[in-house]
């Protein structure tokens, strides 16, 4: 209860109106605006119009060419950018990936690299295409008369990455390793049906069938496991309505793709790779982050049984997090106000593809931000929270991953990322499940894996258009030795360490000393004589399982540290390399970082891997509740004080006293 001798009215009837909105976000933000649909066009009919690459040109991802740190801060003193968009461009007949930059102003082409053994990101066209060749392959369907399926119709053949593993006769091709799935009837959830052991390594690009590997293996678990209400038995009562009610609209203020809310400003972008793409996130006008967004999610299988050796799949380099993006439906995925986005992006052929609601805005009460009671005087002073959420939802396979940055009213920037949708699954003989995967239901199984996210954040605090460079500080918690200084054997202590190369800032997580790392600008103190921080509260981070020297391990290197620092480098935009299918892990992190550049009081960016351990339950299935991990970058010297204790004492007129007596509201 909020201090009653204030004087306030005990009335709990219309709540006046009294809220305001932030003021429109600064001008400069709509440069940073993803392609729009006439951009897209407009970059299309340039490729294919060029004799070189337009005939027979099959459309990877398209992104914004997003400024350096140094085009920015000459854009915010004046300079205007030049809006570019960057294709990925191969062609069936030849190898190679063409990466082109075309001028949105003059629809030229600005410049053009290829990368003669680089494979193109999978296209949703050819998932399905890769389905269709191998369920019309002889060979495929003699595979499955061997297992007793004789009608073809509801076999699901899921395309894979192939990963890089030198098997004859892949060399050279876009391969894809599928795994294939049997449904019953219409409709029907067909993972509960494993065909285990039977792959098809398959070129995406081509079509070509070029292998049936048949491993043998347990027999098809034929129970059918539904979760949608067509085939369940009757759902519960549904629980009373908990609305969100927002009377007076929003509190955020979007000008296009630019918002500003409380005192944050930032630039909402968008890939059909990356996804959501937050850009200059500053708070009361002082930048934080130049660029927060995933850099990769990979999520490596535990089991090295028949074809699962091959399953160590990258989400967001070899598939693309924001074209598996989907519409989002008010009243599901959001509750409250919302704000939708659409998002945009080419098909394979070049043809526009619109994700109606793909990005959803709103805002959530947090609970309690900060409270204290002086009991002397009897006065206590409390304050709720809220939140700016900034999410989508994407679906990769079978699984799912909506996905959150939250901002918050002290200053905290935050992302958590919730895991559903439906395991991978294989077959076992009933009871007799091998130790890497959990059996989920009689003689249906599920690996152990982990979902390893890694985030790139270009960090920019408090510099502004005279720059002003970033460095990365290592905390560590010791105890002190009992001696002269410490005979009760009480203290202990925090150490901090500037990691000045990128080979001192390739960093785990250690429990031992409560490790955290802190973002510094070493040019601007704070009102104790520090530099102004923000601190990385990295609290999921992953135990990496894959030997460092395997196929795997070595394609997904990023994962063998928990932070990692580099300075900025407008080519090292990935942390498994630019081009990821069947890559060879030559431009991942821990290769890129043996170049051991300086990192300290520069252009930074901080490669953060967090995620999820998976070791599978029952109740995983047949869609699993959602897990959830996440990181926080919170203000850390970056204030003096607490920058939300100058919140306006409120109190909800809305809330109700359960039994339905007069509330009142003080
Ligand atoms: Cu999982």
């Amino acid at each position: 209860m909020i201090d009653a001798h204030e004087g306030h009215s005990h009335h709990a009837a219309q709540p006046t109106s009294r809220g305001v909105a932030a003021l429109p976000p600064p001008r400069y933000l709509q440069a940073l605006a993803p392609l729009d649909p006439a951009e897209i066009n407009a970059a299309v009919a340039v490729i294919k119009a060029d004799a070189e690459l337009g005939p027979g040109a099959l459309y990877g991802n398209l992104d914004l060419r997003e400024p350096t740190p140094d085009e920015w801060r000459a854009h915010l003193a004046g300079t205007q950018l030049k809006r570019e968009a960057r294709l990925n461009i191969s062609h069936k007949d030849r190898p190679g990936v063409w990466m082109v930059i075309v001028s949105l102003e003059t629809h030229a082409i600005v410049s053009r690299r290829c990368f003669p053994t680089a494979k193109s990101a999978f296209q949703v066209e050819q998932l399905l295409d890769v389905e269709r060749v191998v369920k019309a392959d002889p060979r495929f369907v003699e595979a499955c008369l061997k297992r007793g399926i004789t009608d073809m119709t509801g076999v699901c053949v899921d395309s894979w990455s192939g990963g890089n593993f030198g098997d004859a006769g892949e060399e050279g091709h876009m391969v894809s390793y599928a795994h294939c799935w049997l449904r019953l009837y219409a409709n029907e959830n067909f993972y509960a049906h494993p065909i285990d052991g039977l792959n098809v390594a398959v070129d995406v690009k081509t079509g070509e069938v070029l292998r049936i590997d048949d491993h043998g293996g347990p027999p098809i678990p034929m129970t059918d496991i539904p979760y949608d209400p067509e085939f369940m038995p009757p759902a519960r009562a549904p629980l009373k309505p908990l609305n969100v009610i927002q009377p007076e609209g929003t509190s955020f203020t979007m000008d296009g793709h630019a918002i500003a809310w409380d005192r944050w400003t930032l630039g909402i972008g968008f890939s059909p790779r990356d996804g959501i793409i937050l850009h200059d996130i500053r708070y009361a006008g002082r930048p934080v982050v130049r660029r927060a967004a995933l850099g990769e999610l990979v999520v490596p299988y535990g089991s090295p049984e028949r074809g699962h050796y091959r399953k160590n799949i990258f989400d967001i380099g070899e598939y693309g997090f924001g074209k598996f993006n989907h519409s989002l439906k008010l009243g599901c995925d959001c509750l409250g106000a919302i704000h939708y986005l659409d998002s945009h992006y080419c098909g394979l052929d070049g043809g526009l593809i619109t994700i109606e609601k793909g990005i959803c805005i709103h805002e959530e009460d947090t609970g309690i931000l900060w409270k204290h009671w002086d009991f002397r005087a009897d006065r206590t002073e409390l304050r709720r929270g809220r939140r700016l959420v900034i999410s989508c939802v994407n679906t990769v396979g079978n699984y799912e991953y909506a996905q959150y940055w939250y901002l918050d009213q002290a200053g905290e920037i935050s992302f958590e990322v919730k895991a559903t949708g439906i395991v991978n699954t294989m077959a076992c003989l009933p009871g007799q499940p091998s130790k890497y995967v959990s059996e989920v239901a009689p003689g249906l199984t599920a690996p152990i894996h982990q979902h390893i996210f890694c985030a790139r954040l270009d960090m920019a605090l408090d510099s502004g258009i005279s720059g002003g460079g970033n460095s990365l500080v290592e905390v560590n918690s010791f105890a002190e030795p009992v001696g002269p200084n410490n005979p009760h054997g009480n203290g202990f202590f925090a150490t901090e360490t500037v990691l000045k190369t990128e080979l001192e800032a390739g960093r785990r997580a250690s429990q031992e000393t409560h490790r955290t790392w802190k973002v510094i600008n070493p040019n601007k103190l704070n009102a104790v004589g520090k530099p102004v921080g923000y601190r990385l509260h990295a609290k999921d981070c992953v135990t990496p399982f894959l030997a460092e020297n395997g196929p795997s391990g070595q394609r997904s290197n990023f994962i063998r540290n928990h932070v990692w620092v580099t300075p900025f480098h407008p080519d090292e935009r990935y942390p498994a390399g630019e081009y990821v299918c069947n890559s060879d892990g030559s431009d991942g992190l821990a290769e890129i970082v043996k170049q051991n550049r300086p990192v300290e009081n520069t252009d930074i960016v901080v490669w953060h891997c967090f995620g999820l351990h998976h070791v599978v339950r029952p109740e995983d299935f047949p869609v699993q509740p959602t897990m959830s991990a996440g990181f926080a970058l919170m203000p850390s010297g970056f204030f003096n004080l607490n920058p939300s204790n100058d919140l306006p004492r409120e109190t909800n007129t809305a809330s109700v006293l359960a039994d339905g007596s007069v509330a009142c509201h003080c």
